[in-house]
């Protein structure tokens, strides 16, 4: 069978961009592919953090995936850090990294502008790690969001660099996105993000949502109710053509063009729709927090298998490199 590859990291709660840009994708992908799932708690790092909520998070991001229909099964889950060969091949892939291939990552430049106190080495270094994350695997897709398909592409340019300097090993996996591909934050103008705090939180309860969406931002040129609206540049639109159904989201869409309904009218009825798709989700994250024993569980049981195909990888990659001694 084929195998992908993904991960989330826990820098804060799992929001509506990560479920419709990458997990439910990954659940979508299961009956094609084996999935590798990990918590991606060493890039976490890269930005300040509370130390005490990081457990947590890892814990909650696990009962996510496992809500939102990860069966493992079907699939492995991990926490990155489980797994010591990430950051060994990292010092590796590290040594075929081109500066300049770094400097040009548009993450690395955001996340840079965003923490001036703390440009640290990780940071800028982040992209070597996550290649390292996807080779040891040996995966033929990565399912992401948009954001992510720059730091691929370099997975792709750092497995054909060490292909060429230390014999042909590493395949090249393909980037696979979803429909949902850069879901918009509340504010309507940068990605839906954690750390931005434009977001809808997967847990978030039905009055939560409908109350964050009451205050997402829409049509900015739309100032009175009366004044009507379009819906190509609304991002609560945009939010209605993946949760309600077409017939009424085009009545929402011809309606807001001549002022029939206002901005409050629609974001009811999107987060009616929105309730209703997330609700089975919510209750499954509520069922598996319950269940924290099982949870640990499938994280141990993700370490030892994730552990095997990652160190077995390290050695071949290090054999080929001189750097294993037949006495080893
Ligand atoms: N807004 C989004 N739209 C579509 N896909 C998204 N993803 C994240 N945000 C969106 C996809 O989710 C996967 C995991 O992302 P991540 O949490 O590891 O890193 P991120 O992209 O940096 O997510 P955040 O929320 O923006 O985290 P912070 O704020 O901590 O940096 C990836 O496949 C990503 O494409």
């Amino acid at each position: 069978m084929k195998t992908m590859l993904s991960g989330i990291q826990p820098t804060g709660d799992l929001h509506l961009g990560n479920y419709l840009g990458a997990i439910k994708n990954w659940v979508r992908l299961l009956d094609e592919y084996y999935g590798y799932f990990f918590i991606v708690d060493y890039h976490a790092i890269t930005i300040p953090y509370d130390v005490a909520s990081m457990q947590p998070r890892i814990l909650d991001a696990a009962v996510e995936y496992l809500a939102s229909g990860l069966d493992p099964s079907k699939c492995i889950i991990y926490v990155q850090s489980h797994v010591p060969a990430h950051t060994e091949l990292t010092w590796i892939l590290n040594s075929v990294t081109p500066i300049m291939e770094l400097e040009r990552m548009t993450q690395y430049k955001d996340k840079a502008e965003q923490h001036k106190e703390n440009i640290n080495a990780g940071l800028f270094t982040y992209p070597t790690l996550m290649a390292a994350d996807i080779l040891l695997y040996h995966p033929d897709a990565v399912p992401v969001g948009e954001d992510q398909v720059q730091h691929l592409e370099l997975t792709r340019v750092l497995a054909r660099k060490f292909n060429a300097r230390y014999g042909e090993y590493f395949k090249e996996p393909k980037t696979l996105m979803s429909e949902a591909k850069r879901i918009l934050g509340l504010d309507g103008k940068r990605k839906m993000s954690k750390s931005l705090n434009n977001h809808i939180p997967l847990k978030a309860t039905a009055e939560q949502t409908e109350k964050l969406l009451l205050g997402a931002v829409t049509d900015p040129d739309r100032k009175r109710r009366s004044d009507p609206g379009n819906p190509d540049v609304c991002n609560i639109y945009s939010l209605h053509k993946l949760f309600t159904p077409a017939a009424e989201y085009e009545e929402c869409a011809k309606q807001c063009r001549c002022a029939g309904i206002g901005c409050v009218d629609c974001k009811k009825i999107l987060a009616k729709h929105m309730n209703a798709a997330l609700t089975p989700v919510r209750e499954r994250i509520t069922a598996y927090a319950a269940k924290k024993d099982f949870v640990i569980d499938v994280l141990r049981d993700g370490a030892k298998k994730a552990n095997e195909v990652a160190n077995k990888t390290l050695r071949e990659v290090k054999s080929l490199m001189g750097l294993i001694a037949d006495w080893q």
